[in-house]
């Protein structure tokens, strides 16, 4: 199994994502274990081909892993909208466009929930994490935060759908609040929070 994740090592995170990557790194950092992003070791991006966060997770560690010879770790996340069926989900980045435009994504979600007529705005983010060694079996844990989207964008935090998304209880999206704070509630912490758990009780 796993359980081979200690302090000092340095794995990477397998993202060409900033706001992944930064996000990750903050989260890992206090256990004393560093991150290299697999655009700083210049790791070719893999095709997603998975029908889920959790595939799409799977198959970017895994070529993480084997291309570095390192422990790594994938992101696989999105966000959904209830009254679009789960849209974006999985497509979340491609709604971007070529040009990873959020501004035109954020406008489409925006532009459909008016079309659809809907008056529920109810949506979540999702995060599938993959833990994948050089040699051996991939793990993966999956973190959701509930919230209502919000129109027009507020703040310059964040990265992605973060201007448009309020998390349940909060007044703030994600994109004016603290990122501390949004790192202490996010999908990609409370995936982060089942690895490091799993870890230490395998260990
Ligand atoms: P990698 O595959 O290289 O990790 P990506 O951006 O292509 O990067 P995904 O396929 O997982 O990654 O797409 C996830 C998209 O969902 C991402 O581009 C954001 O637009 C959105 N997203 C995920 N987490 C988010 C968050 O915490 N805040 C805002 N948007 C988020």
């Amino acid at each position: 199994m796993m359980g081979d994740l200690k302090r000092g090592d340095r794995i990477v995170i397998a993202t060409h994502n900033e706001g992944k990557a930064s996000e990750l790194a903050e989260l890992f950092a206090p256990l004393g274990i560093e991150t290299v992003s697999a655009g700083a070791l210049g790791l070719k991006e893999p095709e997603e081909t998975g029908e889920s966060f959790a595939e799409n997770a799977e198959v970017k560690a895994e070529a993480a892993a084997a291309a570095s010879g390192m422990l790594a770790v994938a992101d696989d996340s999105g966000l959904e909208v209830a009254s679009l069926g789960g849209a974006p989900g999985i497509h979340s980045a491609r709604w971007g466009g070529p040009n990873k435009d959020f501004r035109l994504a954020m406008e489409r979600v925006n532009r459909e929930l008016e079309a659809s007529g809907a008056t529920d705005r109810r949506a979540n983010f999702t995060c599938a994490l993959a833990f994948a060694q050089p040699a051996g079996k991939t793990l993966v844990f999956t973190g959701k935060v509930d919230g209502t989207l919000v129109w027009p964008p507020r703040g310059t935090r964040g990265f992605g759908y973060d201007p448009i998304f309020v998390p349940d209880g909060y007044t703030e999206t994600f994109g004016e609040m603290d990122p501390a704070l949004k790192n202490e509630m996010s999908h990609r912490m409370r995936a982060f929070e089942k690895l490091i758990l799993s870890n230490l009780a395998l260990r």
